[in-house]
């Protein structure tokens, strides 16, 4: 099969631009998953990659291309064309609405008696943020596609969700695909916008040929939620909505890793050169996190846990650490800030509680260091992903690829991971406290053999999942959802 050329679309391009004090620009490649993701489809088709200028010199870049920038050692032919909007629209958009608003809802994370509070300055957010920017993404992806006629345009996650509508508008004949990254609620969460915000989001998506999740409780979620909210008939058994005379197709792709490219980081020199001192300071048992300090990773009941099974369990004093290698993240949003408090406070007390002069329980690191990350991926014995929700979590997929101690995946029944690695790993409820630290003297003592088997299968399913299988199966449902809507419409039969 031939891949079109395609329109990527994200808040976050795949390159940033900064000055270099010399009147110049350096370019800086983005870090995150969704580069990595999305590199698979560079490598194949020439590419146009729309983002928000971000960095200080992204603005200057775009205004000195000709409405494209090339970047260079990345893709077969990629391309680059940056949104700029003035500050204070970014700042509503990214800061009021896309995060916190949509993230909390998405992830139910809101404390509904005290917060959110919908008022002038939300309204104006929606208004003068969150629906500028898109349009202004629109705008961008309308210019693309007159430049590179029969392109497949990808948009990419909650930033960007009534942006299809537009484009659909001025261009009904693109193919739109949007992927959303974060788990969708149950249809009455989103009862926590008003009408004419919820509606307008779920319309936005409707606007896409085919609207997709990494799970079949999202897109199933997504259904009731056109059902409930709109009042629109869905078609559960097939899986779409047939809405102002369009088909719209939703779907679930699993998101996975580059399951080779990821042996390979584990085998480097970065990881080797971080190994020998994480070997030497290793006790006999190691419980392993890692998370960006975010709240929907359900932290600091991971370490309340931990002091449950400490408690119960003091024949494991002394021989066990908890590595918790956690991220910052979001530091310029108040309630990350105090999380990332709370969590040095309650490690504080724990290892005060149980620890002393020679054993410290928990081992807290703020840093972001892939190489150390992944060297602790390699010798965990637990790993520990309890997160409240979390669209996929691709640490529970990378972490057991290239563990080497048939180390045991602890995981919560809420994120998408758990519909491919549920079955072999230990499930628990990320409220219950006392079944994570039950769930953690189990991994602990769990018979070799079983922990093998286990180990084994998480491995396989990762392999056979990977990343380019998750593009594969998306580009073929587009190269089929194409074809349909290029065959002539079906007349009825007299008879
Ligand atoms: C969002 C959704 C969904 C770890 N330490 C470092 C580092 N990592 C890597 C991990 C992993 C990635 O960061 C984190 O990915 P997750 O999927 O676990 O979580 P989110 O960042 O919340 O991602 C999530 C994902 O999008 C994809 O759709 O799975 O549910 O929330 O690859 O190994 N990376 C760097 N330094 C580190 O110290 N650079």
């Amino acid at each position: 099969m031939e891949m079109p050329p395609l329109i990527l679309v994200s808040n976050r391009g795949p390159v940033g631009f900064v000055d270099d004090g010399r009147g110049g620009t350096t370019m800086v490649r983005s870090g995150g998953g969704l580069v990595t993701a999305l590199s698979g489809l560079v490598n194949v088709a020439p590419a146009v990659w729309i983002s928000a200028a971000i960095e200080d010199g992204d603005a200057r870049v775009q205004e000195e291309s000709d409405g494209e920038y090339r970047v260079p050692g990345l893709g077969v032919d990629l391309r680059g064309r940056f949104v700029v909007m003035g500050h204070e629209v970014y700042e509503r958009y990214y800061n009021v609405v896309a995060n916190p608003m949509l993230w909390f809802i998405q992830h139910y994370l809101w404390d509904l008696s005290n917060v959110p509070d919908i008022g002038e300055e939300e309204y104006a957010a929606w208004d003068d943020g969150y629906i500028e920017a898109n349009r202004l993404f629109a705008d961008a992806v309308v210019g693309a596609l007159a430049d590179h006629p029969g392109s497949v345009v990808m948009l990419h996650d909650y930033h960007l969700y009534t942006a299809p509508e537009i484009i659909r508008e001025r261009r009904p004949d693109a193919f739109l695909h949007f992927f959303v990254h974060i788990p969708w609620p149950q249809p009455d969460y989103w009862r926590v916008l008003p009408p004419r915000i919820r509606e307008r989001i779920i319309e936005g998506l409707l606007a896409n040929d085919i609207v997709a999740f990494h799970t079949q409780r999202y897109a199933r979620n997504f259904l009731l939620s056109c059902e409930d909210l709109l009042g629109i008939e869905v078609d559960y058994s097939a899986m779409c909505v047939n809405y102002r005379g369009r088909r719209v197709r939703v779907r679930n792709y699993p998101i996975s890793i580059d399951a080779d490219g990821f042996t390979e980081l584990a085998a480097s020199d970065a990881v080797a050169a971080e190994e020998a001192t994480f070997l030497r300071r290793r006790r006999r048992h190691l419980v392993v996190r890692v998370d960006r300090t975010d709240l929907s990773k359900n932290i600091l009941r991971g370490f309340t846990a931990f002091d449950i099974f400490l408690d119960r369990h003091p024949e494991f004093h002394e021989e066990i650490t908890f590595f918790a290698m956690l991220q910052p993240s979001r530091q310029d949003v108040p309630e990350y800030v105090e999380y990332v408090e709370r969590i040095t406070q309650l490690v504080s007390n724990i290892n005060t509680k149980h620890g002393n002069t020679d054993w410290m329980p928990i081992d807290l690191r703020f840093e972001s260091n892939l190489p150390l990350a992944v060297t602790a991926y390699k010798h965990f014995d637990v790993m520990l992903v309890n997160s409240i929700f979390d669209g996929m979590n691709l640490v529970a997929k990378e972490a057991p690829l290239v563990n080497e101690r048939d180390g045991v995946l602890i995981l919560s029944e809420n994120v998408g991971a758990y519909e491919e690695l549920g079955a072999f790993s230990l499930g628990v409820n990320p409220f219950d406290v006392d079944a994570q630290a039950d769930a953690l003297h189990h991994a602990l003592t769990m018979p070799r053999d079983e922990r093998q088997g286990r180990a084994t299968a998480i491995k396989d399913v990762v392999m056979e999942n990977d990343i380019a299988k998750w593009l594969a199966t998306q580009v073929a449902d587009i190269d089929q959802a194409r074809g349909e809507a290029m065959l002539p419409p079906v007349t009825p039969d007299p008879d």
